[in-house]
């Protein structure tokens, strides 16, 4: 038996690549089936390639997993990289909800802001330093474009297996390539729709080194539709837990409870007004959640 990892899963068929770069393609056994399991790009596996005369080998063992995320289907993802750039207009709703996910999912969530040469005033990466001050994200700047910060970023990615997610049109691709030496398609948003959406996109990994990256459409279609109680959305808040038991009421929501550490904090600057005002849209959609989730 083999060791690899899956770089690629279609139809049944699955890509596997081995430690000196050499692919094969290869077929889950029964077994898994039945086990309930199923491997997953970014699966560390035990495997028996093919000989010559069969058309693929097998995957015999899926080697224990790091992490899993079922929505999209990868394995051993342990940093999520979230992309915001000045154009599009950054949705930081958006990046906070993928900051809670990759929470959910024991993800380390890395903040990268694109286009930089389009942030001058430098602006936008001081919003986001202002109002992630406290929830234990980094923060990198770069230009894709002008190749710069690249470097900075490749170290910090050395050793970890990478998603990126973002909107539509920040740059993840053009990243990707810039970082890795892909040929991914780049354009600009009415150009991909003219072009026709490619609904068949799936997941590939990639590896430079010691990096590697799993480019999945995924992250971006990302829905928060788990639902659950709403009194633990503040555990997803770090900036929060300096806080913890001050409150006068227990447990706290950091609603509008008054006596309330947390509305008192950002009252005095602390924590970022915005930050905290779009964590109260979303304490009330996951309250209307929690409220209808028998319906
Ligand atoms: N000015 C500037 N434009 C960029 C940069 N990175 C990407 N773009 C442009 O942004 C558009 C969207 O890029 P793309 O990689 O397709 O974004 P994706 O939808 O996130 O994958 C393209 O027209 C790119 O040329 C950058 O660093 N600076
Ligand atoms: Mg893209
Ligand atoms: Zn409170």
């Amino acid at each position: 038996m083999m060791e690899g990892v899956i770089v690629q899963g279609r139809g049944g068929l699955y890509t596997v690549r081995d430690a000196q770069g050499q692919e094969y393609v290869l077929r889950a056994k029964k077994k898994f089936r039945r086990q309930g399991l199923s491997p997953l790009v970014g699966d560390r596996v035990m495997f028996t390639p093919g000989d010559i005369s069969d058309e693929h080998g097998w995957v015999d063992e899926i080697l224990p997993r790091i992490s899993q995320c079922l929505r999209p289907p990868v394995a051993n993802v342990t940093l999520l990289c979230i992309v915001a750039a000045p154009t599009p207009a950054p949705d930081w709703m958006l990046v906070d909800k993928l900051l809670i996910f990759a929470r959910k999912q024991k993800l380390r969530p890395l903040l990268i802001l694109n286009k930089a040469d389009m942030d001058r005033d430098g602006a936008v990466s001081q919003l986001a330093r202002d109002m992630y001050n406290g929830a234990d994200l980094e923060v990198f700047c770069v230009s894709a474009k002008e190749k710069l910060g690249l470097e900075m970023l490749l170290e910090r990615l050395a050793g970890e297996t990478c998603c990126f997610s973002g909107q539509s049109g920040v740059g993840k691709s053009t990243l990707l390539n810039a970082l890795f030496g892909l040929n991914l398609e780049t354009g600009d948003i009415s150009q991909k729709i003219l072009r026709g959406k490619n609904t068949t996109r799936h997941s590939e990994l990639f590896t430079r080194g010691n990096i590697q990256v799993i480019d999945t459409p995924g992250f971006s279609l990302l829905e928060m539709d788990e639902v659950f109680d709403p009194v633990l959305l503040r555990e997803y808040y770090p900036e929060f837990e300096a806080y913890e038991g001050q409150c006068r009421f227990s447990p706290c929501y950091h609603g509008s409870e008054p006596g309330c550490a947390v509305l008192q904090a950002a009252k005095e600057g602390i924590i970022h007004p915005r930050r905290l005002e779009r964590y109260h849209t979303l304490l009330a959609d996951c309250r209307q959640a929690w409220r209808d989730r028998y319906d």
